[in-house]
């Protein structure tokens, strides 16, 4: 008989590795589990002999790898007996917060820079009811403005500096282990608050000295890479950035929250940190695309634009294997993606038999 087990979410699949009791209420729209597809075309595009895999988190529950954060965030603000949650916001992290805030009966605060977010994010968002308050600020102001009103109101602060975030968002790294059966050469991520590259290292750190049923020749860390939109690239000016700038506007953020243990991460690991131009981040959207298929948001597409520069320079050899994090779903942000294409318009015909035929030959 095959044994069938419903997955119920990644606190109950890793709950003996995460800080939860036998008591504890679990607020799970059943995140994590994503799939980790290698890329077979663009290798031989780029004529490198490389294994590149991308960690595909833009299919989480509300299409971001924000969901794995927030299902710990929300089951211990639950926990803790908190009503309400508020967070500052590019987008991803408010859409989380609104649904498992639902999910769990509680409120959800979000402040977002006004005019700044992707139109599915603010869509989402407000579909899953949440309370949105728009600052015509940036998310850096946002995040000063959320750190200290939780000091006056009774909310619970989901941004990445609830350290509950960071052990949801580890179980990443746990799920590429348990499916390659060994860490990866190099892990590629899109950096803003620099809370992803912490739990990420985190999880890598934490699974590959004690992990059953693995072999016995695991490998134990990857060099992790850390890649930032050129106008908005604190970590590669070693210094805050005051008005960040980029397309990729879930990662437009200067003042990163996570800034000592970002550059823990890169001592420890033996990585780096790079920058790209918005017309390099969207081109590597777009051949994501266009040639495996996998349509990921603009802020993602920045860990393959790293990759494939590194790759194309030497400085990730011939031979690597490769992660690549895709944190959120290209559908998020169809502003975007309809500029991307604008040459491409659809035809529009005649609703005839004959003039569907023709518009199917003359295309082929
Ligand atoms: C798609 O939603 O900060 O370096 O407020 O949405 O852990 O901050 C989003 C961040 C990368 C950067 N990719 O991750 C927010 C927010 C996407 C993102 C990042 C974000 P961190």
């Amino acid at each position: 008989m095959p044994q069938h087990t419903r997955y119920t979410g990644l606190i109950e699949h890793y709950r003996s590795r995460l800080p939860v009791s036998p008591t504890t209420r679990i607020i799970s729209l059943g995140e994590g589990n994503t799939p980790l597809i290698q890329l077979e075309n663009i290798p031989r595009l780029i004529g490198k002999d490389v294994k590149i895999y991308v960690k595909f988190e833009g299919l989480n529950p509300t299409g971001s790898f924000k969901d794995r954060g927030m299902t710990m965030a929300v089951t211990k603000a639950v926990e803790q007996g908190s009503q309400a949650i508020i967070c500052a916001s590019t987008g991803n992290t408010s859409a989380a917060a609104a649904a498992y805030a639902v999910r769990a009966g509680i409120k959800a605060f979000v402040l977002i820079p006004e005019g700044k977010i992707a139109l599915g994010k603010l869509a989402q968002t407000l579909m899953y009811d949440a309370k949105i308050i728009q600052i015509n600020g940036n998310f850096d102001r946002g995040m000063a403005l959320v750190k200290e009103v939780a000091d006056l109101a009774p909310v619970t602060i989901v941004n990445s500096i609830n350290p509950f975030r960071i052990e949801g968002q580890k179980t990443a790294a746990f799920e590429i282990i348990d499916e390659l059966g060994f860490a990866p050469d190099y892990h590629c991520l899109p950096v803003g608050n620099a809370g992803n590259i912490t739990a990420y290292w985190k999880g890598y750190k934490e699974y590959s000295t004690y992990a059953p049923g693995l072999p016995a020749v695991v490998r134990g860390r990857p060099i992790m890479c850390g890649y930032q939109a050129a106008g908005a690239a604190p970590f590669v000016e070693g210094a805050m950035v005051d008005n960040p700038e980029t397309v990729a506007t879930a990662i437009r953020i200067g003042h990163p929250q996570s800034w000592d243990l970002a550059w823990n991460v890169q001592k420890e690991s033996g990585g780096w940190f790079d920058k790209f131009t918005d017309e390099q981040i969207l081109a590597a959207q777009k051949m994501l695309s266009q040639h495996e298929g996998v349509f990921c948001e603009p802020a993602s597409a920045t860990s393959l634009a790293g990759a494939l520069h590194d790759i194309s320079t030497g400085k990730i050899p011939e031979g690597s294997t490769i992660v690549c994090t895709l944190t959120g779903n290209g559908i998020k942000d169809p502003d975007i993606a309809m500029q991307q294409c604008a040459d491409a318009k659809p035809v529009t015909i005649d609703a005839s038999l004959d003039a569907v035929k023709r518009a199917i030959l003359d295309n082929m």
